[in-house]
């Protein structure tokens, strides 16, 4: 008979009898991110900025977590006041004091301005995203602010005039606090979201080169930004009409404040009440005589915007990946420490199998995000790489519409990996859940991401595909590796299946209701093939974590669904039965 001595009495000192799990530093602690750098970056490069990544790595866990704790306190949520005393329209919104330190920290640390300066040329989108991947978890969505600021950047680099650049693209890019501005980006109104073309807003030209802009905006991330991106339906100056539908929409930027102060002819209608992103202001905003300039030309409002969407889109992918790292890096550490049936976590086989599927989505996320990544500096830096745009162009919807399904479903696994305690709110899997989840919607839902891809494919004329010859190159080269060369061959039979799918979809349909299992599909290949880059790149370079890269490579493409990931619906049946269940006569 087993026996032991009674328990000591449990009172409400005792505390759950559990070591509770701790953050290391999380650029140190982080062998799949590591490699992928080492994979990334040349040599002298990453020599120089490790350094400066494992302090950040050390500062995401210390005080920067602390500012991103503060801004999640429900009685630091934003707020807004639209009255003052005496009945006069103030509109001011406060935010919490961890959002105003994590601002100073943006600038501080360069987590814009390090891609502007391109002290490593191509290479500095690597260094900066790397910094954004150690910063996103910790920082409570002031990522938000950040990508858009980037993209902001970005569009003012490539259309903005003199001026503009003089101004608002120094300040965009700037590392002191107190010259650093934010952009917002302003698009969704009344009508929603994805369909832009229905957008509302109206520019008036009244002087010079100024507009004024007025309409509804329905969603505005970061409202306290100092500046804003937006679209508005131009008035033709000549005849005072206007065009309809997206073509009729032109690229316009503005500062949220007068030089006095005072707002730019916006009211804040009022807050948006979120299911997560709780620290982040959103606001609902009625503009009336908004001052703005142009950028770009009169009705290409839509691709001047896309050079934002497309940044915006790849933060979206990496805070994915990364917040799935962070769930992870708790969960992991949890189930060294937790005993439970005799055992700690870590010696129970289901519960390790379990970590492990979820330590698979993460490689492939963070993989796809940091090759967006990698194209994003060539396209910016290399002259020549319009092939590298063509590529990045294609993977963006890609990246962002499989990353951030299969991440948001794995972070949630990851809470479950901590039973009960995975659920309470300090213990921090809550707030990267919840915050994750707005990344498979903003900035293009999943469906709206899937037909993108296959507007994509159609305007190519299928040229994109070409894309994945370079995942062939990738497989080529390491077809000498014996222990990938299963693996490389997965990838083939699947990349095959797709070609073969979209020689014989011929009808629109039927092409676009197969366009999520068709995005998906290339978001796995991919992912596939650069698992296997990774893995051949640590056995050439005998780096440690090789072994278990290989692992990981050989079960993400050598399963069975991995060849069978494409099966295409049939959409004739598949679209009666929706119909039926959906109680719809419509004529599709
Ligand atoms: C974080 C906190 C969040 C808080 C809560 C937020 C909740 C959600 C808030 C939101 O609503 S976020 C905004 C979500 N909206 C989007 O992201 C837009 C989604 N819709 C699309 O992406 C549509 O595909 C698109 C608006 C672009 C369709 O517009 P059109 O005009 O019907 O499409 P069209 O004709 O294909 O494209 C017009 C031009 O833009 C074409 O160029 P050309 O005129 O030269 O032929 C396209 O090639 C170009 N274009 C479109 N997408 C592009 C692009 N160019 C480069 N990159 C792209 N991604």
């Amino acid at each position: 008979m087993n026996t032991q001595k009674p328990f000591p009495t449990a009172t409400s000192d005792t505390g759950f009898l559990q070591e509770p799990p701790c953050l290391k530093n999380q650029y140190e602690d982080d062998i799949v991110f590591k490699n992928i750098l080492k994979k990334s970056l040349p040599a002298s490069v990453l020599a120089e900025i490790e350094p400066d990544l494992s302090k950040f790595g050390d500062r995401v866990t210390k005080d920067i977590l602390v500012m991103g704790d503060n801004v999640d306190t429900p009685n630091n949520h934003p707020q807004l006041k639209q009255y003052d005393a005496w009945c006069r329209r103030v509109d001011e919104i406060s935010t919490a004091q961890g959002w105003k330190e994590l601002n100073d920290v943006a600038a501080e640390e360069g987590l814009i301005a390090i891609a502007y300066e391109r002290k490593y040329a191509q290479y500095s989108r690597i260094y900066q995203f790397a910094k954004q991947y150690l910063y996103m978890p910790s920082s409570a969505m002031y990522s938000c602010p950040l990508s858009m600021t980037d993209g902001a950047a970005r569009v003012i680099e490539l259309l903005g005039t003199e001026e503009m650049k003089n101004t608002y693209y120094n300040r965009l890019t700037s590392r002191d606090p107190k010259k650093f501005w934010t952009s917002g980006q302003w698009m969704t109104e009344r009508p929603g979201g994805s369909d832009v073309g229905q957008s509302e807003t109206q520019a008036e030209l009244i002087e010079g080169s100024t507009w004024s802009i007025s309409g509804f905006k329905w969603f505005s991330s970061a409202t306290t930004a100092d500046l804003t991106m937006l679209l508005a339906r131009t008035i033709d100056p000549e005849n005072g009409t206007v065009r309809t539908g997206s073509k009729g929409l032109s690229l316009y930027v503005a500062e949220m404040r007068q030089p006095d102060g005072q707002l730019n002819g916006v009211r804040i209608h009022r807050l948006k009440n979120k299911y997560g992103t709780k620290g982040l202001p959103t606001a609902e905003l009625q503009l009336n005589g908004m001052k703005a300039k142009m950028l770009g030309n009169t009705g290409r409002g839509v691709p001047g915007i896309a050079s934002i969407l497309n940044i915006t889109r790849i933060y979206a992918c990496l805070g994915v990946a990364c917040a799935l790292r962070r769930c992870l890096a708790i969960a992991k550490d949890f189930a060294y420490k937790r005993h439970a049936f005799n055992n700690t976590l870590d010696k129970t086989p289901l519960h390790i199998t379990t970590l492990a599927e979820l330590e698979l989505v993460f490689r492939a996320g963070t993989q796809i995000s940091f090759y967006c990544v990698e194209l994003l500096g060539r396209t910016e830096c290399i002259s020549e790489s319009k092939q590298d745009a063509d590529i990045l162009r294609f993977l963006t919807p890609i990246a962002k519409a499989y990353v951030c399904k299969i991440g948001v479903n794995a972070c949630s696994e990851a809470m479950e990996a901590l039973g009960g305690q995975g659920y309470m709110e300090d213990v921090g899997i809550g707030r990267q859940l919840r915050d994750a989840q707005v990344n498979t919607i903003w900035e293009g839902t999943t469906n709206v991401l899937s037909m993108d891809v296959v507007r994509v494919m159609k305007e190519t004329k299928g040229q994109c595909l070409v894309t994945f010859e370079n995942v062939k190159k990738i497989n080529r080269s390491v077809q000498t590796t014996f222990r990938l060369s299963e693996a490389a061959k997965s990838v083939e039979i699947a990349l095959n299946n797709i070609k073969l799918f979209i020689k014989s979809t011929t009808s629109k349909i039927e092409m676009e209701s197969n366009a999520r299992q068709l995005t998906f599909a290339l978001g796995k290949i991919l992912a596939g093939a650069l698992l296997i880059e990774q893995a051949a790149f640590d056995v050439a370079n005998k780096i440690e974590g090789a072994e278990q890269d290989i692992f990981v490579a050989n079960r993400w493409c050598c399963v069975r669904e991995f060849t069978q990931e494409l099966i295409p619906i049939d959409t004739n049946i598949v679209l009666e039965e929706a119909k039926i269940v959906f109680g719809s006569t419509a004529k599709i």
